[in-house]
């Protein structure tokens, strides 16, 4: 088929392209993680973003550099969409000195400062004042950016996420709070844990615009979220935005996922992949070809494989490390250890 010079909400075909990439990178990234906890390289919990990719590419395209990205444990994805390096990223996994907390975090603590990663926060919902936090710092600063906040459906029951809309709404402040519905909180189904069927009366409760979204078209979750970037960023306050998506492997690694059917996973693996819907999609309006998707995949491929190897050749981090980078003053730290020495 030829190609044309098509476009979807706007994307130059590159671009497109390129969102196809960074899809294929999180699936292949986080099988090689899952690869590699198996093989006993990761340790701890970990947990895998399979299934959700559309939601985080199709969101945080819309970013800029400066604006900021905070998440739950699966953020993975998140830290990578933000510009952290996949070896960086699995450095962190394997606990090795070249992660981007020194080793000291591991899956669920990705940080930079410098490219506005504000983690990885294993506390459910822990991540949403602090989104509001960050987002009432730039305003009060006078500075342009934006806070993107994505967390569970699972979080959306805990006091700090209507302490946080609220505040962010009365103040409104520039931020963008992305619930990854992704039916399952733990083995907790959405409809045995919400009273209400949709996130819209808690966006209309605090007075904030919602929307629900297929998480599964990356380039519906990318219109929905470049209309809430672009009201955050024009001082018209935040956005909740609900993402219905599905994760396809179980909570963490060590989940046997016993509380769904093997049934509905392969219904949503099989027909609501969401690489394999934008494929279609690209492919029926004459955008790209399978020939583009096989070596975008092939590259994503040699990214986790390469992002694997550098964390197994990589150091420990040294001993002293673990006094550094604590929050408890270190010269004090230092002379206990050096008395009981
Ligand atoms: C405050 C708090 N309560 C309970 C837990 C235990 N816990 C860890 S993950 C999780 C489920 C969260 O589900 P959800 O927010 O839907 O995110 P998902 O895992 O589906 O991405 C729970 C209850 C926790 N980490 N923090
Ligand atoms: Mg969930």
């Amino acid at each position: 088929m030829a190609i044309s010079n098509a476009t979807l909400a706007g994307l130059t075909r590159t671009q497109l392209l390129e969102m196809h990439y960074m899809m294929s990178l999180l699936r292949r990234f986080e099988e090689k993680s899952a690869e590699e906890y198996t093989r006993g390289k990761i340790g701890g919990f970990m947990h895998l973003y399979i299934g959700q990719e559309a939601v985080g590419v199709g969101s945080i395209t819309n970013l800029l550099p400066e604006d900021r990205v905070l998440s739950s444990y699966r953020e993975h994805g998140h830290a990578i969409l933000k510009g952290m390096e996949p070896r960086v990223v699995m450095a962190e996994l394997f606990g090795k000195s070249t992660g981007c907390s020194k080793g000291k975090g591991g899956s669920m603590h990705m940080w930079s400062n410098e490219l506005g990663v504000y983690g990885g926060n294993g506390i459910v919902a822990a991540q949403l004042p602090m989104a509001a936090g960050l987002a009432f710092a730039a305003q009060y600063q006078g500075l342009n950016n934006v806070t993107m906040c994505f967390f569970g459906d699972g979080a959306v029951d805990e006091g700090a996420f209507h302490e946080s809309l609220n505040l962010a709404s009365l103040w409104k402040l520039p931020v963008v709070y992305m619930c990854e519905n992704n039916q399952y909180s733990m083995g907790m189904a959405v409809a045995k844990a919400w009273a209400v069927d949709s996130l819209m009366p808690r966006a209309a409760a605090y007075n904030m615009p919602g929307e629900q979204v297929d998480g599964m078209d990356v380039i519906a979750v990318y219109e929905a979220a470049l209309r809430a970037v672009e009201r955050a960023r024009n001082g018209e306050g935040p956005t909740l935005l609900e993402i219905k998506t599905y994760r396809f492997r179980g909570h963490s690694m060590t989940d046997p996922a016993y509380y769904r059917t093997r049934e509905e996973e392969h219904e949503w693996r099989n027909t609501r992949d969401p690489i394999g819907i934008f494929e279609k999609r690209l492919q029926e309006q004459g955008i790209a070809t399978q020939a583009e998707f096989d070596q975008n995949d092939a590259r994503a491929t040699q990214v986790a494989e390469d992002a694997a190897d550098f964390a197994e050749n990589s150091p420990d981090p040294a001993p002293a490390e673990l006094f550094t980078g604590v929050m408890v003053d270190n010269s004090t730290a230092l002379s206990f250890r050096r008395e009981r020495e």
